[in-house]
C-alpha cells in the first residue's frame, strides 16, 4: 500500500493506482475529457490526451495528468492551485478555438462534456479564435451514426471502445495537430467498414463528434399524418433508463410512465417489443430443443452451440469475423424485427389494416436497431427507430411533463410479456429466458424456481451448466464483442468446452448499456443500477415464463399453429450472409 495526500487529505492506495483513483477514493473530483473507465469490464483509456486533469505533484517541477500519473508512496498533490487552474483553463480555450461555435443546435448540446466544462470554468471569450481556420470535414450521416469530425478533440475514447472494448477496429487517430481525427479507413464511410454499428463510440463521445442519426421528425410526420396507422414497440431496456432523462435515479422503473407518454403523444398502439421477446423464445428454445434432439440421437450435422441473434451488432460482427461460422447462429429474427413482422401480418389482418397504411416505430437502447430495420431482408417491417435518448427528446418537446405522469399499460394483444422477456435486456437474460421455457419443455415438470442465478452477472465472458434433465447444458455468455471474440476463437477451435447454447449482446452490460441509452460518461455503476431495475420487474411479474404468455399461445393457435412451422418461418426467421 502506498500513501498519498491529495489536497490534505491522507489515503492508502494500491500499488498501480493513479492519482485520479487516488482522488476519487477521497472524494476530491478532478475534471477529465479523455479518461474512460468503465469498472467492472477491460476497459480503461488513459491516453492523457486531453491534459485537463493536471495537478500539481510537489518536488515536481511539471504539472502531472491525474489519470496517467501513478502514485508514489509519500506523495503530496494539489488539485486546484492557481497554476493548475491557468493550466486547464489554457488547455479548455485551445480546445474550443478549434471547435465549431454551433452549440444552440448541436445534437449534444445538453450532454457535451465539453459544454459542461466550459460552463463551469466559466469562459466567455475563446482566445486564440482568428488563428486556426477550423477544418472542414464533410459530416458523414450513417443509417445509425452522424460523425461530424470538426468536433473531435482527440479524446480517443471512441477508438479505445472499437479497437479495445469491441476488438472491430474500424476508427483509428489520423493526422496530427489541429488537423487530428479519428477516422475510417480512406476515410470511408462506417457502413462501408467492418462496423458493427453498435454504438459504443457515440456512448462515450464527449462532443457532438459522434451522434445517432436522428430520425425524431420523421416519427412526428407519422403522427401528424390521419391516413396512417402508428405502431410503437418499446425494448425491454428502455424502461429501466428513459427515466434518467427527467431527472430520475438511474434504475428507475418507469414502464408505465413511458406507455402513458406514448399514448399522450398519438400513437394508436403502444405494444411492447417484449411479447416478440416472449415468441423469440419460442422459437429460438425449439431450434435449440431440435438441435439437442438430433445431437443426441447422433446425427452429427447438427452444429452446437447454438449462437443467440437477437443483438444486431453481433450479427454484423459474425458476419463479418467469422463468416466461416454462420450455421451456428439461431435463425430467429431479433424480437424487433420479429414484432414488425408480426404488426404487419398477424395484427394487421386481425385488424383489417392495409400494411401500406401502417408505421411501426420502434424505441430501441440501440443505435445498430437502426440499422438492423434497414437491412433489405427485413423489408421495412420496422419503419423508423428512435433511441431512448430521441425518445425523451420528443416527449420534452411535447411539453409532457412526465415526472407527473399516471401510469398507463400497454394495448392487447401485442403488449402482452412475461418477466422472461423483460431480462432481455441484460446480458444473460436471453439465455435464462430460454432455460425456463427449454427446462420445461424437455422436462415436462414446472419450474419451481425459475431464477437462474448462475447465469447473472457482469463478468465479461461467463459458463454455467443448468441441469435440465439427465442434461448437463453448457452455456457460455458474453458481452461486449471482445469478450465474444474470445468464445468464437474458442468454437473455431472445436468447442472445448462443449457448450450447447452461448448468448452475446455487443454492448457492456448487455442492451441497458447500449448506445442509445441516455449517457452514462463512462460510469458503469448506472448501467448495473438498469440491470437491478429489469431483475426487478421481472421478479413481480405475474408470469415469468414465455410460453405461458397467453397472447402468444392465442397466435400459435390461430395463426402460426406452432413454432418452426412453415409460416413461422416465412415471418419470424431470417438468414445470414458474409
Ligand atoms: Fe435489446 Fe432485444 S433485448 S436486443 O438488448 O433480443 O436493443 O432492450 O429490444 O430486438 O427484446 C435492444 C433491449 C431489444 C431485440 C429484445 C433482443
Ligand atoms: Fe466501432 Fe461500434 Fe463505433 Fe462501429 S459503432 S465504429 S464498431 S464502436
Amino acid at each position: 500500500e502506498l500513501k498519498i495526500t491529495i489536497d490534505g487529505k491522507e489515503t492508502m492506495v494500491n500499488q498501480g493506482a493513479t492519482i485520479l483513483d487516488a482522488a476519487k477514493q477521497v472524494g476530491v473530483e478532478i475534471p477529465t475529457l479523455c479518461y474512460l473507465n468503465l469498472h467492472g469490464t477491460a476497459m480503461k483509456s488513459q491516453t492523457a490526451s486531453c491534459r485537463i486533469c493536471v495537478v500539481e505533484v510537489e518536488g515536481r517541477k511539471n504539472l502531472a495528468p491525474a489519470c496517467a500519473t501513478p502514485v508514489i508512496n509519500g506523495m503530496v498533490v494539489k488539485t486546484h492551485t492557481p497554476r493548475v487552474m491557468k493550466s486547464r483553463r489554457m488547455v479548455l480555450e485551445l480546445l474550443l478555438s478549434d471547435h465549431p461555435k454551433d452549440c444552440l443546435s448541436c445534437e449534444k448540446a445538453g450532454n457535451c462534456q465539453l459544454q459542461d466544462m466550459a460552463v463551469k470554468f466559466g469562459i466567455r471569450d475563446v482566445a486564440f479564435n482568428e488563428n486556426h481556420a477550423q477544418s472542414t470535414y464533410p459530416k458523414q450521416l450513417g443509417v445509425s451514426i452522424m460523425r461530424d469530425m470538426d468536433k473531435c478533440i482527440m479524446c480517443r475514447r471512441c477508438e479505445t471502445m472499437c479497437n479495445k472494448v469491441q476488438t472491430v477496429g474500424a476508427l483509428s487517430g489520423v493526422n496530427r495537430g489541429f488537423n487530428a481525427f479519428v477516422g475510417t479507413a480512406f476515410g470511408l464511410p462506417l457502413e462501408e467498414t467492418v462496423c458493427t454499428q453498435c454504438g459504443q463510440c457515440v456512448a462515450v463521445c464527449p462532443t457532438g463528434a459522434l451522434c445517432e442519426n436522428e430520425q425524431v421528425s420523421d416519427v412526428l410526420s407519422g403522427l401528424a399524418n390521419p391516413d396512417k396507422v402508428v405502431v410503437v414497440q418499446t425494448a425491454p431496456a428502455v424502461r429501466a433508463a428513459l427515466g434518467e432523462e427527467f431527472g430520475m435515479e438511474a434504475g428507475t422503473l418507469v414502464t408505465g410512465k413511458m406507455v402513458a407518454a406514448l399514448k399522450e403523444l398519438g400513437f394508436n398502439y403502444v405494444f411492447d417489443t417484449d411479447f416478440a421477446a416472449d415468441v423469440t423464445i419460442m422459437e429460438e428454445g425449439a431450434e435449440l430443443i431440435d438441435r439437442l434432439t438430433r445431437s443426441i440421437k447422433g446425427d452429427k450435422s447438427v452444429h452446437l452451440p447454438i449462437l443467440t441473434s437477437c443483438c444486431p451488432a453481433w450479427v454484423n460482427f459474425y458476419e463479418t469475423q467469422f463468416s466461416d461460422l454462420l450455421d451456428y447462429p439461431s435463425t430467429a429474427k431479433s424480437p424487433q424485427q420479429i414484432f414488425g413482422a408480426i404488426a404487419k401480418s398477424y395484427f394487421a389482418e386481425k385488424m383489417n389494416i392495409p400494411r401500406e397504411k401502417m408505421i411501426v416505430v420502434s424505441i430501441m437502447p440501440c443505435l445498430a436497431k437502426k440499422y438492423e430495420a434497414d437491412r433489405p431482408e427485413f423489408e421495412k417491417d420496422v419503419d423508423i427507430t428512435l433511441s431512448t435518448r430521441e425518445l425523451a427528446a420528443l416527449i420534452k418537446q411535447a411539453n409532457i411533463d412526465f415526472n407527473s405522469l399516471e401510469e398507463a399499460e400497454f394495448d392487447h394483444p401485442l403488449g402482452e410479456s412475461t418477466g422472461a422477456a423483460v431480462i432481455f435486456g441484460t446480458t444473460g437474460g436471453v439465455i435464462e429466458a430460454a432455460v425456463r421455457t427449454a427446462y420445461e419443455k424437455v422436462t415436462g415438470e414446472s419450474l419451481g424456481k425459475v431464477d437462474f442465478e448462475e447465469l447473472r452477472g457482469f463478468d465479461g465472458v461467463r459458463a454455467a451448466t443448468v441441469k435440465v434433465g439427465d442434461l448437463d447444458l453448457k452455456i457460455g455468455i458474453a458481452h461486449g464483442l471482445g469478450n465474444a471474440r474470445t468464445l468464437m476463437e474458442e468454437l473455431r477451435n472445436g468447442n472445448p468446452r462443449g457448450f450447447h447454447a452461448i448468448e452475446v449482446m455487443a454492448c457492456p452490460g448487455g442492451c441497458v448499456g447500449g448506445g442509445g441509452q441516455p449517457y452514462h460518461h463512462g460510469n458503469i455503476e448506472v448501467v448495473q443500477k438498469r440491470r437491478e431495475a429489469l431483475y426487478r420487474e421481472d421478479e413481480h411479474k405475474p408470469l415469468r415464463k414465455s410460453h405461458e404468455n397467453p397472447a402468444v399461445i392465442e397466435m400459435y393457435d390461430t395463426y402460426f399453429g406452432h413454432p418452426m412451422s412453415h409460416k413461422a418461418h416465412e415471418l419470424l426467421h431470417t438468414h445470414y450472409t458474409k
